[in-house]
């Protein structure tokens, strides 16, 4: 059995752990990061030299960097079924996986922290604005995307929608006004329906 450093509301973590509900992959997860601390401890660090969540150690092998992680479970574990098999769609999948980490975070990531890390008196509106717009921009790059195809990757779910996917909900879920994206709703809908979304994904938001 594998197991996992990392605390469930991490959307790194999630990502690991919806991956292996996709799976079928049992894990023991160790709460690990945040409040829960344990990322610079020596020991970890050896593991980890980033001194982040998630990690996972599979016999003896060590993994970190979330969507490395999805790509060697599939492998390994799924036999490659999570990813297109057709070059083009197995690009596609990659891309939105790479964007997801390169450039999305930046987006959404200040907007997160202030409306749902941060208390109200001490958030800051100038970038809770910036971030809004920003991050709207590049939800508007996934709507052009999904307005041509079901999902990331191509017609079929792929590990190309986890990491964007685990936004979706928080998306939805913050507490701020969002423009109407209608391809990114179905696809959020169609995502709401698989069982390990609903389990690690859909939980509060904290
Ligand atoms: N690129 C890394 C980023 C990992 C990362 O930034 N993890 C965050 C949580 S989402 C973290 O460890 N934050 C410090 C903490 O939880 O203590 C990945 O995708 O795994």
């Amino acid at each position: 059995m594998i197991k996992i450093w990392g605390r469930t509301d991490s959307s790194n973590v999630q990502k690991v752990l919806w991956c292996c509900g996709e799976l079928g992959v049992e894990f023991e997860r160790v709460d690990w990061g945040g409040k829960f601390g344990g990322n610079d401890e020596k020991a970890y660090r050896e593991m980890n030299p980033n001194g982040l969540v998630p990690t996972i150690k599979d016999s003896d092998f060590i993994l970190w960097e979330s969507n490395s992680v999805m790509r060697y479970l599939n492998a390994k574990y799924g036999a490659g079924k999570l990813l297109p098999q057709n070059p083009e769609g197995l690009g596609n999948a990659n891309r939105w996986m790479d964007w997801q980490l390169s450039t999305f975070n930046a987006a959404i990531v200040p907007l997160f922290w202030n409306l749902i890390r941060t208390p109200e008196e001490k958030r800051d509106p100038k970038v809770v604005q910036a971030a809004l717009e920003k991050t709207t921009r590049a939800w508007q790059t996934v709507e052009n995307q999904l307005a041509k195809s079901r999902y990331l990757g191509g017609e079929e779910f792929s590990l190309g929608d986890i990491p964007l996917g685990v936004w979706a909900y928080r998306w939805f879920n913050l507490p701020t006004e969002r423009p109407n994206f209608p391809s990114i709703s179905n696809w959020y809908e169609r995502l709401k329906q698989r069982k390990p979304y609903q389990t690690h994904i859909m939980i509060p938001l904290s």
